[in-house]
This record gives structure tokens, C-alpha cells and sequence, in this order.
């Protein structure tokens, strides 16, 4: 008893605090695939007692990928593996597979569940009481073991299941702006996690990873190469090296896709001209073709950002946007590829109103495009900003195939220390009407193909995936990955249950820590709208870091890169007038939308200044000038950043330490961040509007020239050595 002193003994104790707070320290790198232990017993048992034995023939690569993770996680959650059984044990077997896997026990897929879906059932067979997860392919064995793990990650009982599901769109894609340097170009997560220099040889578990975090959510493409892209990619040292990736995303029903520069044949092949209705140059892209399906077999197509912020295209060679993607489509036809062209194109030597050019250029090519070819539309006329109205490209072209291209990546929303859960952005978009085939034609709808079934569907996330070890850097931006997955697959899911799911999966069940924190998450897009842009106001950051506020640039490389072009603010009033009196972009929707949008009645305050200019002294809803409302606005938003941090202050120990101090951290940063946007805005504006700053207000804590002299070094996300700032 002697032999250890006190003071041993306290520093035994302290010791094995350590240790069993170290237990519980999470570094968040299993995503949502954190197969926490169910702890409470009766639970727990009764789950073993209900999965005691199994049938699951896995011969296949994706069948023992799905083997493998179900037993994972019935390992990570219940500490027990089933049995392997040949004769169904009534009420305590379950069986997965497929038709072809299971032929001894002939097993019927219904209809309607196509090649990715899956049916989830208690159900008879051979007059026993078992579970099946079955599909027509192997793939669709993966999601359905994902989703049953997911049943039992948010505690649901598993003895009365039905559950038939499908994608209700084709392609599911992230799209990576990772540079061969590995720079992440907008990414706020560490470094590209493709490690070149170690391809082919070396095959990261983060690979694997990647893969499996993808598949749960049902995403089954992967763009790894920026849209500004490096012709190299398309070299046979490269090749090589993405084959590597290929191999390990198939087996999780990934595809891989490029993103191409189109002046490649130029740049790599050394041909004179990359011209898409030149011989040589067809032959040169037929050729790359033929020796990139060589490597990759199921190779997915390509994506292309064609005369876009300098970026080579067709119209370098005179030729249209048509002529460039179907060019590209005939030679990826006969492999099944697609091409995914991008929408994404303004030019400031056109005299038109930035948010109207993507739709002046494409709308007169509907119907001219290779049923190969789909086209990527940003969710908004501009550019990703923290509030926009849906692109008027959606529903305009309906002989063409169009998908959708949100931004995960944090670039106008705070970057990687801003809680913003981005579902409700999405959600917004895609319910959004845009009467273009009548009342109810939403964006969902648009994408879904529901108004022409002979189209390609898709829907693609700029990644917010980097080498950080929690992979986006924030713990909540992880929520953007899993949310995006699950409403490419199903558009009309709502944010507040994908939040439900993912907090549960990714922290705990418990309601005390799930319901006040998936508040927080669904408010969290509204309050940074209100202390970054309110009321429709738009790209007013920083300029080229695209970090912190910047009403003020006026002098950027371009004229429409300067905050001044969007926010029109002068001594009359704000905003940009896109009526029939100013730029009339209002005119590219449909007559109701166009209708509800120009009458200052009818017009919802979130879209006020995108589309009228309006005096400081208009009177709003609320009573309020104009002036006072975007006051208001801007106070409101920097003080739900500080309602946020009161909320999670409250959860502590209801999650690992390492994760809760790491999000009270960001969220403080968040505040201070805040609140330099909400003083600089208010600061910058009020030189125009000359009206104060209501008392019931906090002054701002530095006069304006502070915030427009703050310098920034290093900003994340622009690559390379550039050092930018603003
Ligand atoms: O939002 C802008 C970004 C660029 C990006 C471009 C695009 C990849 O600031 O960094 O380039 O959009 O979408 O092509």
C-alpha cells in the first residue's frame, strides 16, 4: 500500500483520466461511418438476437466490399459478428444478395427498383420470418447494406422493415478542383488527398476511405482533376496512376471522370490547332480515348470548363459550344461515356449583365447537343454566393440534358471555420418553381428528367475534401459531403432529416445533443446570409481570395469582379435593377417568375437587391427603411453566431471532447468573422446612405479604413505560391 506516495497516486489517477479521455477523443476522420457501440444493453440485444445468423455469398469485389462493411459495423456497434448459416433460423437470419448471389433461394427484386436501388423487408421465405437486403446488382446490394447499418446507427427497430429505394438521378458526381501540385483550388481542407507522387505504387487507405464514405451516401462519380484543368492529366504517366484510383473506386460503384483541357491536342499531343472540327484534332481526342479506356474500362467521360476566365474552348477556333462538346461526346460514345459541359461562362467584353450571359449563350443550342452530353449549370446566375435564385437555364433548355453544380466547398460561405450547413441552400434551389412547363415544375423536377425521360439526369458537388484530417476541415462541413450525396440521390429529401441522420451517425442519438444542434445546423445557412450578403445583395468578398468582406473593390482584374458591379450603391439607393428597366435578366424566366420577381409587392425580401434598386429610405415589410433593414440584417446574423456559440456551449460532454473544443474554437473565429462583415458592410454603406446606425446597436468596433486595410496573407484555396491578399 505504501509503495506508491500520494503524489504517485494522484498522477496515477490523472494518468488514467488521460487515457480514458483519450478514449473518447475523436478526430472525426470516420465521417458518419462511426459505428458507435450501442450502449445500452436491452437495445443491443435485442439487434444480436434479430442479426444472430446471415446469408451473404460474396463472390464479387463489390459483394465483399459490402460484406466486409456490414460486418464492420456490426463489429463497431454491437461487438458481434453474425453467424454464417445455410438454413434460415426464423426471426434471427438475414439474407443479402442479389438474384444471381443467392440462386438457391430464388429470390424476386421487385420492379421499379432499377440497377442501383435495393428493397429492405422482413419478409417469409420458405415460411420462415427473415430480413432481406437484395438488388439487382452488386451495387445496389452496397447502398442497401449501407442504409440497413444506417437503420441501426439512428436505433431504429429492424423487425417490421420495407424499404424500396432507387436514385432518381444518373449521375452523382463530386467534382474535385484538385491541382496536380496538389493545391485545392477553393479548398479550405489541407492538400489534394491524391497523392501523386506516390501513384501508382501506393495505395492510401484514404482512397478506400473516400470510396466507402461516397458509396453510403449513393454518390457514384468522381471528378479528380480541377476545371482549370492541366493537360497532363490526359498523359500516359497520369493515366497510369488514375487507374489506380479507378480500381479502387469500381469497387465501391465509383467511376472516375476528367476534367479536360480543351486545348490539349495543342498542349500535349502538339498539334496546331485544337479546333473541334479539324481531322487531325478528332483523331487526336478518338485516340486519347482509346488508350484511356485502355487503362480504365468503365472510364466515366469528361467535364469541361470551355472559354470561362480564360480557359481554351471552341470559341478560341470560332466554333460554338456545341461544336466542342459533341466533338468530344462522338468520340466517348462508342466507349458509353458522357461529357459534362459547363455552363459556367461570362465575359467582360460583353456589354451584357454577368448573371445573363450563361443563358444568352446555351439557350439557343437547346436540342443541338449529343444525347451523351449534359449540361452543368451552377444552382445560380452568378456564382455560388451565399444567396442566389435558381439559374434560368433550368427548364429553358428541355431538349437538352442539364444537371445541377453545387459548391460544398466553403468559398463564399466562410470557408472552413463557418459552421453552414448547405442543405437547406440546395433544398431551396431544388424546390424552387420554375413554371417553365407550368405551375410545379421545380428544379427537382427539371433535373429528375420528369419532362423528358429520354434525357441523362445528374447533379454534382464542388468537393470540400482535403487532406485535413477530418477530411473538410470543419466537423460540420462533413455534413455538406453527406447531405449533397443524399439529395443527389433523392432531390426532394429534406435538410432537417438528413441533419437528423447525419448527427446521429457522426456524434450520438442522444435528443438532448440532436435536436438543438440540428436547429443550429438548419438556421445556420439563414444567419450567415444575414451577416455576409442580406436582402439579395451578392459578391461583395474579398477580391480573387474571395475571403472576408470587400463591399468596396472597385478595381479588380475585371470590371465584373468588383463588388461595385453588384451592389450599384450610390447615394439613392442599392442594389442591382434586373427589371425591365435595368438589365432585364428578369426576362429568362418564365412569365410567373418574372412576374412575382419584378413587382416590389410580390418580391421576396431575400431577392429584393439581386433584382431592384431600391432608395435607402424604401419601406419595407417589416415598416423599416431599407437602410435600417440591412442594418438589421447584419446585426442579426452576427448575433445568431453568438446564439450558436451559447447553444453549443451547452454540449459538453455529450460528445468527445477533441470535437466539441474543435467546434467551440471554430465557432468563436466564426464570431469575430461575423462581425469584421457585419461592421465593414455597415461601415462601407453608410458612406452612401448617410443615415445611422440604430442606438439600439453596438457601435463597430474600428472605423472603415481599419477593415478596408486589413491584409490577408496566404488565403487558402487560390494554389499554388500565390500570394494574394486582399
Ligand atoms: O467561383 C469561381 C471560382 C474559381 C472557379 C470558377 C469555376 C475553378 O472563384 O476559382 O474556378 O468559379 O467555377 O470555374
Amino acid at each position: 500500500m505504501t509503495k506508491y506516495s500520494l503524489k504517485n497516486r494522484c498522477l496515477l489517477v490523472l494518468l488514467l483520466l488521460a487515457v480514458i479521455n483519450q478514449a473518447h477523443a475523436d478526430n472525426g476522420y470516420k465521417l458518419w461511418l462511426e459505428y458507435n457501440r450501442i450502449t445500452a444493453p436491452q437495445q443491443a440485444a435485442v439487434y444480436k438476437q434479430q442479426l444472430a445468423y446471415f446469408i451473404f455469398p460474396a463472390a464479387s469485389d463489390q459483394l465483399k466490399a459490402a460484406k466486409t462493411e456490414l460486418l464492420t459495423g456490426l463489429d463497431g456497434m454491437l461487438s458481434f459478428i453474425p453467424r454464417d448459416t445455410k438454413a434460415i433460423i426464423s426471426g434471427q437470419t438475414f439474407i443479402v444478395g442479389t438474384p444471381r448471389s443467392l440462386k438457391s433461394l430464388s429470390i424476386v427484386v421487385p420492379d421499379g427498383i432499377g440497377s442501383e436501388g435495393y428493397l429492405i423487408k422482413t419478409t417469409l421465405i420458405n415460411q420462415q420470418k427473415c430480413t432481406i437486403i437484395i438488388a439487382n446488382t452488386d451495387v445496389g446490394v452496397l447502398y442497401g447494406v449501407f442504409n440497413f447499418l444506417k437503420l441501426i446507427q439512428i436505433h431504429q427497430p429492424i423487425n417490421r422493415l420495407d424499404i424500396s429505394d432507387h436514385p432518381h438521378i444518373m449521375y452523382r458526381v463530386l467534382d474535385h478542383w484538385d491541382n496536380l501540385n496538389r493545391s485545392v483550388e477553393r479548398g479550405y481542407a489541407g492538400s489534394s488527398i491524391w497523392n501523386w507522387h506516390k501513384l501508382p505504387g501506393i495505395v492510401d487507405q484514404r482512397y478506400i476511405d473516400y470510396a466507402r464514405a461516397n458509396a453510403s451516401v449513393g454518390i457514384n462519380g468522381s471528378v479528380i482533376n480541377n476545371v482549370n484543368a492541366d493537360a497532363l492529366i490526359l498523359s500516359p504517366q497520369y493515366l497510369i496512376k488514375i487507374q489506380t484510383l479507378a480500381n479502387v473506386f469500381r469497387v465501391y460503384g465509383i467511376k472516375i471522370y476528367l476534367s479536360v483541357k480543351f486545348s490539349s491536342p495543342v498542349d500535349l499531343g502538339g498539334l496546331k490547332t485544337a479546333d473541334p472540327l479539324d481531322a487531325t484534332v478528332k483523331k487526336w481526342w478518338a485516340d486519347k480515348a482509346d488508350e484511356i479506356y485502355h487503362y480504365i474500362p468503365d472510364f466515366g467521360g469528361f467535364l469541361v470548363k470551355a472559354n470561362s476566365e480564360g480557359q481554351p474552348g471552341p470559341q478560341t477556333y470560332g466554333r460554338t459550344h456545341a461544336d466542342g462538346a459533341n466533338m468530344l461526346a462522338d468520340v466517348l460514345a462508342p466507349h458509353h461515356g458522357i461529357v459534362m459541359w459547363r455552363a459556367f461562362v461570362y465575359d467582360n467584353n460583353v456589354p451584357d449583365d454577368r448573371s445573363k450571359q450563361a443563358y444568352n449563350e446555351f439557350k439557343p443550342f437547346d436540342g443541338k447537343f449529343r444525347d451523351n452530353v449534359i449540361i452543368q449549370v451552377k444552382n445560380g446566375p452568378i456564382d455560388f454566393q451565399p444567396r442566389e435564385p435558381f439559374h434560368p437555364l433550368f427548364g429553358a433548355m428541355p431538349n437538352t440534358s442539364l444537371m445541377m453544380e453545387f459548391q460544398l466547398t466553403q468559398e463564399y460561405l466562410g470557408f472552413s471555420t463557418h459552421l453552414v450547413y448547405e442543405a437547406p441552400l440546395f433544398a431551396e434551389c431544388l424546390q424552387a418553381d420554375t413554371y417553365t412547363q407550368g405551375k410545379g415544375s421545380t428544379v427537382s423536377r427539371v433535373l429528375q428528367g420528369d419532362f423528358n425521360k429520354k434525357l441523362i439526369t445528374g447533379m454534382a458537388g464542388v468537393a470540400n475534401i482535403g487532406s485535413d484530417l477530418n477530411w473538410c476541415g470543419h466537423p460540420f462541413a462533413q455534413a455538406n459531403w453527406y447531405a449533397f450525396g443524399r439529395m443527389a440521390w433523392n432531390p426532394d429529401q429534406s435538410p432537417a432529416a438528413i441533419a437528423d441522420d447525419w448527427l446521429k451517425m457522426t456524434f450520438t442519438n442522444d435528443a438532448g445533443f440532436v435536436s438543438p444542434v440540428k436547429r443550429l445546423m438548419l438556421e445556420s445557412r439563414e444567419n450567415t446570409v444575414n451577416y455576409m450578403t442580406p436582402l439579395g445583395l451578392h459578391h461583395i468578398m474579398g477580391v480573387s481570395t474571395h475571403y472576408g468582406p470587400g463591399p468596396w473593390v472597385d478595381n479588380a482584374g475585371r470590371p465584373d469582379w468588383n463588388a461595385t458591379y453588384y451592389h450599384k450603391a450610390d447615394s439613392a439607393g442599392i442594389g442591382f435593377n434586373r427589371t425591365s428597366t435595368g438589365s432585364n435578366a428578369l426576362s429568362q424566366y418564365a412569365p410567373e417568375v418574372k412576374a412575382n420577381w419584378e413587382n416590389l409587392q410580390t418580391c421576396p425580401d431575400e431577392y429584393l437587391l439581386w433584382f431592384h434598386h431600391l432608395s435607402w429610405t424604401y419601406k419595407m415589410r417589416s415598416g423599416k427603411s431599407l437602410w435600417d433593414e440591412i442594418v438589421h440584417h447584419y446585426y442579426m446574423g452576427a448575433d445568431s453566431v453568438k446564439q450558436m456559440t451559447l447553444t453549443w456551449n451547452k454540449m459538453q460532454g455529450k460528445v468527445d471532447a477533441e470535437r466539441f473544443t474543435e467546434v467551440q474554437q471554430l465557432m468563436q473565429t466564426q464570431l469575430a468573422e461575423a462581425t469584421t462583415w457585419r461592421d465593414a458592410c455597415v461601415l462601407y454603406f453608410q458612406t452612401f446612405s448617410k443615415m445611422p446606425i440604430e442606438a439600439i446597436y453596438a457601435k463597430p468596433e474600428h472605423p472603415l479604413p481599419y477593415y478596408k486595410g486589413m491584409k490577408f496573407y496566404y488565403v487558402p484555396g487560390i494554389g499554388g505560391n500565390n500570394y494574394m491578399t486582399n
